[in-house]
């Protein structure tokens, strides 16, 4: 009921609306009614109540309920079952465990804050609360699972699209990052359940850094980090780059899925990759060489030429890559 009243609010944010309005569309009383708006504006809602005229909404709160988010979503279904928590170990860890329990593909869990946010190879996330988007998205593809990497690619190329469309221009450093002026705003983990040739489901985990300040970004990582609001001088609508970043992942993976040469994601990461033509250094398990970042591949593949003229097509599971002058 709470829902449906805030939807008749949310239709008509011009007017108000009167509580005998509400009361013969839902069929509820007035002080049922009443009892609700209270219970909205404890969450955040502001609105404006005068007698005589009834109810209107002047603001949501910044939070990324599906109830906030699906103003903005055209997708299928990207977004359409979302778990939503105040605060969580890892959304990560939370989306294998609802896999593992059979929700459908596109289901999201988004949280506003993450206690044990993680990166690759248990790396920490720091994840502070209500500043960024802490997000992990339920796959199951029918692919083999050697390709399962290049599902970050799509990954990073819907985050591109969705951070331009509010007017930023990022660059993706293949694999998984999404970097402004040489900086991180955004890391992507995909981890999978997979029989020798059967994938049980993949989550994809993005985090980005979306309004944290200065202060929020801790001594050890601010050389790599920063965040949209610390580049672009201004806050930032979560809820409209949420819901952008699920209409562009859809669109992609769809195209991903139809045709595995995925050439609209390539071409994103390509066109604007933060190495591609760029002297890079690239570290596996036991070493690390110089080389030039020349191409993406269609496998996913980062291809770079070594100083002897030799070409490799590297895998994104065996290597970190970095700028010859920092970290990228
Ligand atoms: C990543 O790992 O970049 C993947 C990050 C994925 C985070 C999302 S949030 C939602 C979902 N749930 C999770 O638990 N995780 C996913 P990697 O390339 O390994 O980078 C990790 C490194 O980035 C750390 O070792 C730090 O140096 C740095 N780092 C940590 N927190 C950061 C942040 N908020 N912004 C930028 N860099 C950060």
């Amino acid at each position: 009921m709470k829902e449906k009243i805030l939807q008749l609010l949310k239709s008509n944010t011009t007017d108000f609306i009167s509580g005998e309005k509400i009361s013969n569309k839902l069929g509820v009383s007035r002080a049922t009614i009443w009892k609700y708006i209270n219970s909205l504006k404890k969450e955040g809602y502001t609105i404006e109540s005068v007698s005589r005229k009834g109810y209107k909404l002047l603001s949501s709160p910044d939070i990324l309920n599906y109830e906030e988010l699906k103003t903005h979503l055209t997708s299928k279904y990207m977004g359409r079952n979302v778990f939503y928590y105040d605060t969580i170990g890892s959304t990560n860890t939370k989306a294998k465990e609802l896999a593992a329990n059979g929700v459908p593909e596109g289901t999201v869990v988004i949280s506003e804050e993450q206690t044990s946010g993680r990166g690759r190879l248990g790396r920490a996330w720091i994840s502070p609360k209500y500043k960024g988007v802490w997000m992990s998205i339920v796959l199951r593809p029918d692919i083999d699972p050697m390709n399962v990497a290049k599902i970050t690619q799509v990954g990073a190329a819907a985050v591109y699209n969705a951070i331009k469309s509010l007017g930023i221009d990022t660059s993706i450093k293949w694999p998984n990052d999404i970097i402004l002026n040489h900086k991180k705003v955004c890391g992507i983990l995909t981890e999978m359940n997979a029989e020798i040739n059967k994938i049980n489901y993949v989550i994809m985990g993005i985090g980005i850094n979306v309004n944290l300040d200065k202060e929020d970004i801790l001594d050890d990582i601010n050389s790599v980090a920063t965040s949209l609001k610390i580049e672009s001088n201004n806050s930032i609508d979560r809820k409209k780059l949420v819901s952008s970043l699920l209409n562009n992942f859809e669109a992609l993976y769809e195209d991903f899925l139809d045709n595995p040469k995925m050439k609209k994601t390539i071409d994103i990461c390509k066109v604007h990759s933060a190495i591609i033509g760029k002297e890079i250094r690239v570290i596996k398990r036991d070493s690390t060489l110089n080389a030039k970042a020349i191409d993406i591949n269609e496998d996913g593949k980062l291809v770079v030429q070594y100083k002897d003229g030799s070409k490799e097509a590297l895998f994104s599971g065996e290597v970190s890559v970095r700028g010859l002058m920092g970290y990228v």
